[in-house]
């Protein structure tokens, strides 16, 4: 792997780093968890291996990605661009749901970061799958004002193209230019910053692989500076950029443009990781801090060169939070704005829990206290539980809106509802949001 510019941890919190690797280990050895490529990427992107349990969890991820994937997309796309899914696709119901595009563009790099290389032809198809979601979410922007995903997808499916040194239309990589430059990215209550920094890794990719003319090539080193320079103007008093979990996000930008040396701001970053680390608590975030506690970036599996690799790691595994004895009472609110909603708060009441419950222990036992019903449903992802419905209520077709988690007043929650504990006489909200 050709570093340039690649400072990870200092030599003092090398353990530390090692042992969040294996923890993630741990956790990617456990078959109830779906594989996912992120993970991979942590694992491969890292200083020490396990070169079985890698390859274990590589087989694990072709089987759910090649099954998927593995015919071609003329069979469940009609011709002449008319993007009509056949039965076969139906069935399989790959791109019914419509475009894919960040999770198969985490595999592809994954695969990418694989060694030995594993066999080429079936990720020909993979490609041509990718390029089709990144232009159906190319042409969702044209049609809705964005991507039928997020600018995160469509940033994450140019870089994996670009990493495997594929072209994509200039008007592509240009949909992202402009929205960057008009600060698209915005999030009700979310971090922008995770975003911004993958479109500045893509940037960077397509201008340094060249696979640009000279004068898109100059844009988009304007653009990532821009990113750059946003990015250390925003960096709080913490030494974030923006929260915690895009952080690292951010460290990568500085890492893949060679500047983390000359820049303040990263070594303050580290420094705030380091302090941190027990927050990053679930395997999606350990794999998300990792390469950047190794100092790499998703650009380095670009140039990423095949040597041996030792045994080296080996997993780790958390004991279960211990249990807090007694009881609390946290209140619980759902709100969903007008005009949807003309009623506004559609519930409002105290539920007593054991101390050091979940949000989600919280929203079962109201689900299981009367009289006032309370009703919801999850929907697994690879983060873990996303709250989709409340009170029957959720995002309707072609609506982009979600639930929102916030803590009275109105502060929005980093953590999602299985990892968020609240505290004895907190008041919880549950708002429909749009993003
Ligand atoms: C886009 C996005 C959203 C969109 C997703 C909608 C969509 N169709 O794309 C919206 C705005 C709905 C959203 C909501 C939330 N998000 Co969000 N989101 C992201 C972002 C920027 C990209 C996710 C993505 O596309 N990944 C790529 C695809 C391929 O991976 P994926 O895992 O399949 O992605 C899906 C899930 O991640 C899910 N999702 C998105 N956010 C969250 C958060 C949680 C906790 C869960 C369980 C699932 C989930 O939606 C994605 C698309 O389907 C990430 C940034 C990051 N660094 O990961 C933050 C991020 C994952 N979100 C985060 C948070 C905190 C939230 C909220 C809890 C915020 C809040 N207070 O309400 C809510 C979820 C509440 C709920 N109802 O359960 C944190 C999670 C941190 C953590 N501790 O795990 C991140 C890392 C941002 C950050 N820097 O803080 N998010």
């Amino acid at each position: 792997m050709q570093r340039v510019c690649s400072r990870g941890a200092p030599e003092e919190a090398q353990a530390a780093v090692r042992a969040l690797s294996s923890r993630l280990l741990g956790l990617a050895g456990d078959p109830a968890r779906d594989p996912d490529p992120s993970i991979y990427l942590a694992l491969r992107l890292a200083s020490d291996h396990d070169p079985r349990g890698e390859e274990r969890y590589l087989a694990r991820l072709e089987d759910a990605f090649q099954h998927r994937y593995g015919r071609s997309l003329q069979a469940a796309v009609r011709p002449h661009g008319h993007h009509q899914q056949d039965a076969a696709a139906t069935e399989n119901s790959t791109s019914t749901e419509g475009p894919e595009t960040g999770r198969l563009a985490l595999y592809l790099l994954g695969l990418r970061a694989t060694c030995p290389p594993p066999d080429p032809s079936p990720q020909r198809l993979l490609v041509t799958w990718l390029k089709y979601y990144l232009e159906e979410d190319w042409a969702g922007s044209r049609h809705h004002g964005h991507p039928l995903t997020s600018y995160y997808q469509y940033s994450l499916g140019m870089l994996a193209l670009c990493v495997h040194r594929k072209r994509v239309r200039e008007e592509v990589i240009r949909r992202l230019l402009v929205a960057e430059h008009h600060g698209r990215f915005r999030h009700h209550g979310g971090s922008t910053m995770d975003t911004e920094a993958v479109a500045a890794l893509a940037f960077t990719c397509v201008e340094r692989e060249r696979l640009v003319g000279p004068g898109l090539a100059a844009e988009l080193r304007a653009a990532t500076r821009g990113v750059r320079r946003r990015l250390v103007e925003a960096q709080g008093e913490d030494g974030f950029f923006g929260n915690v979990y895009s952080t690292p996000w951010a460290m990568q930008v500085f890492i893949a443009t060679n500047t983390c040396r000359a820049q303040l701001a990263y070594g303050r970053a580290m420094a705030a990781l380091l302090e941190n680390l027990d927050t990053f608590s679930t395997a999606a975030t350990m794999a998300q801090v990792l390469p950047a506690l190794h100092g790499r970036s998703y650009l380095d599996i670009a140039t990423m060169h095949c040597h041996e690799e030792l045994n080296t790691l080996t997993p780790a595994f958390l004991e279960p939070l211990p249990e807090v004895p007694g009881n609390m009472t946290v209140r619980l609110v759902v709100e969903c704005p007008e005009p949807r909603c003309p009623q506004g708060r559609l519930y409002d009441q105290p539920v007593p829990a054991p101390a050091g419950a979940s949000l989600l222990d919280v929203l079962k036992v109201a689900a299981a206290q009367g009289p006032h019903s309370f009703t919801f449903d999850t929907q697994d992802t690879p983060q873990g539980p996303f709250l989709s419905r409340v009170l029957g209520l959720g995002p309707r077709r072609h609506e982009r809106s979600y639930w929102q988690l916030l803590t009275a007043p109105s502060t929005s929650l980093q953590m999602g509802v299985a990892d968020y504990r609240p505290q004895d006489g907190e008041t919880l909200i549950l708002r429909l949001s749009h993003w």
